[in-house]
Order: C-alpha cells, then sequence, then structure tokens
C-alpha cells in the first residue's frame, strides 16, 4: 500500500466480522439520484463490498438488511418514518435502525444530500472501527458552519509551506482536463466534513482572479459541488490595480467598490455557490487597506459588500505584525483589531492562528479569543508542519488542537473556552468557522508521510464540532481505519501519537521556548540566529538568553502581552510559580538556578527536556518496529526511515540548542547529560539550501 487510499480503505473485515456486518447491511435503497445520492450510493457499494466482501445490490423496496438513505424531500419512504430531522440543520445526519413491513432496516437521513453523505461516511467509520451497528440511534450535526481548508498553494505549483510535493491543482491544464484526483481529493474531505477549501496562497496573486481562472475555478467547484465543498479564493487586495488597471486599490474609492461588485458577480456567474475570499492584507508585505490610510474593517467590508448578495464570506486574516512594532509581536493583532471589534460587516469572519506568533509547536492561546465579542472569530490552525519537522518528523497534532480549543479565556466568564468563542455559544454568534492551512499535495500519500494524513482527519474531525474534540479518540479512529482495527496495533501507535508533539516541543523549543529555527525555511535550530532586517525575525528576539537567564518577560515588568487576556488568564501567565512550566519561557525571563517543580534549576531542567524529547523519538521507534507485523512493508518502511530521520534531527536540535544556550548559562551539563556531538560552530555553519521553504 502506498498510503493513497488513506483513512477510506476499506480492507476485507475477519470473517466473522464480515458475515455479521454483512447481514444488517445487505442492499441499497437509495431515495433519490442526486449527483450526491449517487457518490452516497458509490461510497456505500464500495464500502460493504470492500469490507464485506459482498456485494450489495441495489434495489426500490427496502427488503431485510436494506440500507435506506436520502432526505424527507426526494423519498417518500423517508418521509413515512417521520424522523427527528428538524433541529439537524442543512449538514447534519441521523443513523438510525428501523423496521420497515417488518423487516430491519438501516437509515441514513438528513434534510440535504449532503447531510446523508456525511451519514454514509460515518457508517462506514463505524464499521471500519468495528462499533456495532445493529441498534443505531446517532444524530449529529456540525457545531461550525465553514469548515475550511486553505492550500497555500501558487499557480506555478510550488507550495509555500508545503511538503508533500507540488500543488495538486494543476492550473496549466485546467479546467478541461480534471483527473479522478480532484474527486479523490473531494471525496477524503467530505469523509471528514472539510466543506470549503481556499483554492490558492493567502499570498496571493491576482492572476487567481482573472476570466481564465475564474474558469478554471469553477471547474475544481464542479468536481467538489457533490461532494459539499464550496470553493474560495484568496484576493489581492491590490487586484484592481493589478488587473484592473485602475490607479488605487482604496477601499473607499467608487471606482474600486465598483470593481469589486462587478468581479463578484462575474464569479457567481461561473460559480453560484462561490464561498467568499480569505485575505491577507498588511502583513508581510501584503497590500491592504493601510496603504491607503484606511482599516482592516474598511478593507473586509468593501470586499463584503461584493460579496453579500451573493451569499459570500470575507475570511480576513489577523496574523499581522510590522516592523514598528519592535516592543513585542505578540501584542499587535490585538493592538490593531481589537479597537475595530464591531465594525465589520455581517459577512466577515476574522481569521485568528492559534496562537500570537506563529504555528509554534508550543503556544498559549491567542488574546484575541474572547477580546472581539461582536465579531465571529475563526480559528486558523496549520496542518502542514512548518515549524514542527516537516513531513519527516512525526507529530500528531490532535493534542496541540485540543489544548488550544480547550483553553479558557474566561470572556466573558469562566469556561468560555476557545472552542466556544469559534463555534459561536460564548457570544451568540452564527457565521462560525474554522480553517486548517492544507499539507496536501502531489505525493502518491497526500500528506508526504503516512502519520501526516492523521493531521488532516484530525482538523476535520475537531472543526465539525470543536467543543467535543478529543485527540486521543480521534487518533484511535484514524489508526484502526488508517492501518488495523486490531487493538495490539491501535493501543501502541495511538500512544505513540499521543506523545509525539510533545516530544517535538521538548527537542525544539522546551518550556515555552519560541520561533528558534533557522532562518527562511524555519528547518533545524538557529538559536543564535541575530543579524536579520527585522528585529522579530531573529530568534534571539525571543529567547532572550543572557547570563541572568532566559525567556521573554511579556508580564507587567516587560511587554506587559499578559495583559491583553482576560484578568484571570493574565494573572496565571504573568505569575511564574503559576503558569504552567511548559509556558513558563514564554512569558518569563527567568534565572538559570530558578528551583523548577521537579526539583532541578532551569538550566537542568531544560537539558532533560531536549534529552526527554530525543529518548521519546527513540521510544517510538522501538513501538514502531513492534508493531511491523500489523503493518503493510511499504508504509511500514517508509515510516521506520522517517523516523529514523527525526531522531537524527532531535538529537542535533538538542546538541545545537544545548551547545549553543550553555554559553550563556556557563554552567555544567547535568550529571549524566551527553555532551553535543559538536562544538556550536559546526551547527552554525550548516545551511540547508534544498529543505522546502519559502518559494
Ligand atoms: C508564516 C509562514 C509564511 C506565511 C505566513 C502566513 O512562514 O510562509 O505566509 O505564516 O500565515 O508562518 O501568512
Amino acid at each position: 500500500e502506498d498510503g493513497y487510499d488513506l483513512w477510506l480503505r476499506y480492507r476485507p473485515m475477519p470473517a466473522e466480522a464480515r458475515a455479521s456486518y454483512g447481514d444488517t447491511l445487505r442492499s441499497l435503497t437509495p431515495g433519490g439520484d442526486s449527483p450526491t445520492l449517487m457518490r452516497v450510493t458509490a461510497e456505500l457499494t464500495r464500502g460493504l463490498s470492500g469490507l464485506t466482501g459482498r456485494n450489495a445490490p441495489i434495489t426500490d423496496r427496502p427488503g431485510e438488511g436494506a440500507v435506506l438513505y436520502g432526505t424527507p424531500a426526494t423519498s417518500a419512504l423517508i418521509a413515512a418514518l417521520d424522523l427527528p430531522l428538524s433541529d439537524l440543520g442543512e449538514e447534519g445526519y441521523l443513523l438510525r435502525s428501523v423496521r420497515i413491513d417488518g423487516r430491519p432496516v438501516t437509515v441514513i437521513a438528513g434534510n440535504t444530500d449532503v447531510g446523508v453523505l456525511y451519514g454514509a461516511f460515518e457508517l462506514l467509520r463505524r464499521m471500519q472501527t468495528r462499533q456495532p451497528i445493529a441498534a443505531l440511534d446517532v444524530r449529529s450535526r456540525p457545531a461550525m458552519r465553514l469548515r475550511v481548508l486553505n492550500h497555500w498553494d501558487n499557480l506555478d505549483r510550488t507550495v509555500e509551506r508545503g511538503y508533500a510535493g507540488q500543488s495538486i491543482w494543476d492550473w496549466h491544464k485546467l479546467p478541461d482536463f480534471r483527473p479522478r484526483l480532484y474527486e479523490d481529493y473531494a471525496r477524503a474531505n467530505a469523509s471528514i466534513g472539510v466543506n470549503g477549501t481556499v483554492l490558492n496562497n493567502v499570498n496571493s496573486n491576482a492572476r487567481s482572479l482573472t476570466p481564465e481562472y475564474i474558469a478554471k475555478t469553477a471547474a475544481l467547484a464542479e468536481v467538489f459541488r457533490p461532494y459539499g465543498i464550496r470553493v474560495y479564493l484568496s484576493a489581492r487586495f491590490s487586484a484592481p490595480m493589478e488587473i484592473g488597471g485602475l490607479p488605487t486599490a482604496d477601499p473607499m474609492d467608487p471606482r474600486v467598490r465598483a470593481w469589486w461588485r462587478a468581479k463578484a458577480e462575474e464569479i457567481y456567474a461561473a460559480i453560484p455557490d462561490f464561498g467568499g475570499f480569505l485575505v491577507k492584507a498588511n502583513s508581510e508585505g501584503q497590500p491592504g487597506p493601510q496603504d491607503f490610510g484606511r482599516t482592516h474593517a474598511d478593507g473586509a467590508n468593501m470586499l463584503a459588500e461584493a460579496l453579500a448578495p451573493h451569499g459570500g464570506v470575507v475570511m480576513w486574516r489577523a496574523f499581522v505584525y510590522a516592523a514598528e512594532n519592535p516592543e513585542d509581536r505578540h501584542k499587535q493583532a490585538n493592538l490593531e483589531f481589537e479597537p475595530l471589534d464591531g465594525e465589520f460587516a455581517e459577512n466577515v469572519l476574522v481569521q485568528v492562528k492559534n496562537g500570537a506568533i506563529d504555528f509554534q509547536p508550543r503556544e498559549p492561546f491567542h488574546p484575541l479569543f474572547g477580546a472581539m465579542p461582536r465579531t465571529p472569530l475563526m480559528l486558523e490552525l496549520q496542518i502542514t508542519k512548518e515549524y514542527l519537522g516537516f513531513a519527516t518528523h512525526l507529530a500528531y497534532l490532535g493534542t496541540m488542537w485540543e489544548e488550544v480549543l480547550r483553553a479558557d479565556t474566561w470572556c466573558p466568564s469562566q469556561g468560555s473556552t476557545v472552542a466556544k468563542v469559534i463555534d459561536g455559544t460564548a457570544f451568540g454568534h452564527r457565521l462560525t468557522g474554522m480553517a486548517g492551512v492544507a499539507n496536501i499535495g502531489s505525493d502518491r500519500n497526500w500528506s508526504g508521510s503516512h502519520f501526516d494524513q492523521a493531521n488532516w482527519y484530525a482538523f476535520g474531525r475537531m472543526a465539525w464540532d470543536p467543543q467535543a474534540a478529543d485527540a486521543e479518540t480521534i487518533a484511535r479512529e484514524w489508526a484502526a481505519m488508517t492501518f488495523t482495527p486490531d487493538p495490539r496495533f491501535v493501543e501502541p501507535a495511538v500512544t505513540m501519537m499521543m506523545g509525539s508533539r510533545q516530544a517535538v516541543v521538548d527537542y525544539m523549543t522546551p518550556l515555552g521556548l519560541h520561533h528558534l529555527m533557522a532562518t527562511g525555511h524555519h528547518y533545524g535550530p538557529g538559536p543564535w540566529v541575530d543579524d536579520l532586517a527585522r528585529p522579530e525575525w531573529n530568534p534571539v528576539y525571543y529567547h532572550r538568553a543572557n547570563a541572568e537567564g532566559i525567556g521573554f518577560d511579556r508580564t507587567a515588568s516587560g511587554s506587559n502581552a499578559v495583559a491583553q487576556y482576560a484578568p484571570e488568564v493574565a494573572a496565571r501567565f504573568g505569575d511564574p510559580d503559576v503558569v504552567e512550566e511548559d509556558l513558563l519561557l514564554w512569558f518569563h525571563h527567568v534565572p538559570w538556578d530558578r528551583r523548577m517543580r521537579s526539583g532541578r534549576t532551569l538550566w537542568e531542567e531544560l537539558v532533560g527536556r531536549y534529552d526527554r524529547g530525543v529518548a521519546t523519538v527513540g521510544e517510538m521507534q522501538d513501538t514502531w518496529a513492534r508493531l511491523r507485523p500489523f503493518v503493510d512493508d511499504q508504509r511500514f518502511e517508509e515510516v521506520a526511515a522517517f523516523l529514523s530521520i527525526q531522531k537524527e534531527e532531535a538529537r542535533w536540535w538538542r546538541d545545537a540548542s544545548i551547545a549553543y544556550f550553555r554559553v550563556f548559562a556557563d554552567r555544567p551539563l547535568p550529571e549524566g547529560a551527553r555532551e553535543p556531538e559538536h562544538g556550536l560552530d559546526h551547527y552554525r555553519a550548516l545551511s540547508f539550501p534544498e529543505a522546502p521553504g519559502h518559494w
């Protein structure tokens, strides 16, 4: 196996299971023939024949063991069952075991065909994970409206921060050539509830908005539509100048507003269900409203006005930082966006990364969550592992996302977790969403590594219902479906996954350190880097190591970024005796000899964490070696090879970091700790011209 089938492998079950599942689900009765229901039929046919080895014939009347699926609107049989569908919304589903004319039948129903599709995938998931299906009574609806992948794909098929080959969008051959891959992409996303995709990089190219490219995007939209997936585009703010021939892109200029309105009309004429625009403005050199003396709200509202008549939304990113803000980059998004709360149009969401800096292995939650009660905030996660070892390091991100979703913002009161802020329950918003920067590319296994598929999977599952997000359950499901449900495989594999992200934190940026990656590509250690043009590009800006200690003082005696959180949170983060040690150096500059909870000094603890990270990777290797009997050869070997790269690089991170920080700590290594393999100069001299990076 090469990983192409993802978690939708449908390999034969053991004989006993085959018989019992096969008896429960013997035939298929579709309640309609829409393009979506035809996909449901195809999926159930494929799943049942793969898993049970039996073909499930299609019948008009549901006989014993039939699966009846559809909506009350198109199926009289389903309407007659009078099922409780009213509160399932447009995308929810119901799975129920019923009797029709005395015969046992399994029903998959929803208010829309897409709901039915989600239900079909849920039924197959239950089979793949060997759960009972004979007495089903399941109802589920997504807690979030927008569950969207963000592709950072360029039109030349390079992928910014992509580690899985080239972009899967072959713009050159679109719109005429639509490889099967596109449909498989949509199917995989639908199986985890993803309902939107932004096709192009946030560092965008105005060409995406030209008629030629709109036709290409329309072709993709057509392929995705039966799977309930809408397309969105990253819009370049200066497009009216670049492709519209206007002298300005000022959002207050009537010509500019008219241009965007006409552009929206043109797009919707080709793509009636177009989702809307994602915008990165006035950040890292991207154009934006501030170039014309306007605010983010002015810019977002102009686009919102153009999209509103068609039902489109604007996802306006809060990832901004400017060179003029050398005091603390942590604070900039709140400084710029909090004052705009309440000024955004109704169809605008502000899209906020999970933390205030930038997708680090561990960050405290972003202080914007809770700080803009009148604005729908969309959570942006990075599925691609820019700062966690690219595709070669095994890091299951479910635990990281669970951590941020469960973080308590205390806004407006205790228990207002980030999950409740984004799913609308904290402040009563109906427009809600979660975005994940995709890790998908042209590699045969989609994500560059087999285990990175789990992060794609977890993103979808968590976006469906962030309050319920449970990293371990999701890991268990994924491992069972992607490899085998045999508990002798699943339990050790899940243990390995659950500890994997902490291992990366430990060997890269322990105890709240952050942004110590080498320049540009962000691959490998560069804590010594201090010569980049902007202060906040330099790792030394973040760790601030000196003879006294290490860490960034973000309390009142320092940048006071803690004050951007609710008082209760600020009190916790601001007190070095109370803050979790995993975030200690994020908020505090701490003396090298400070006693840690383990009884060790900070310096000893730091070295201990690096060692723990390396040791965990060793344990992961051992675990994987023991799992050989349960895994096909190709995937086994590929994972094993990556783990050995990871082991070597974990040691590199540890050794280079210790070699550097010991210069400041000026203390001996703790007893028993291994000397770094090389001197500091060796690590400083390494360069990685081939590392995939900033294109
Ligand atoms: C940073 C990436 C950069 C992205 C930027 C963003 O290094 O490539 O363009 O985020 O999110 O982490 O816009």
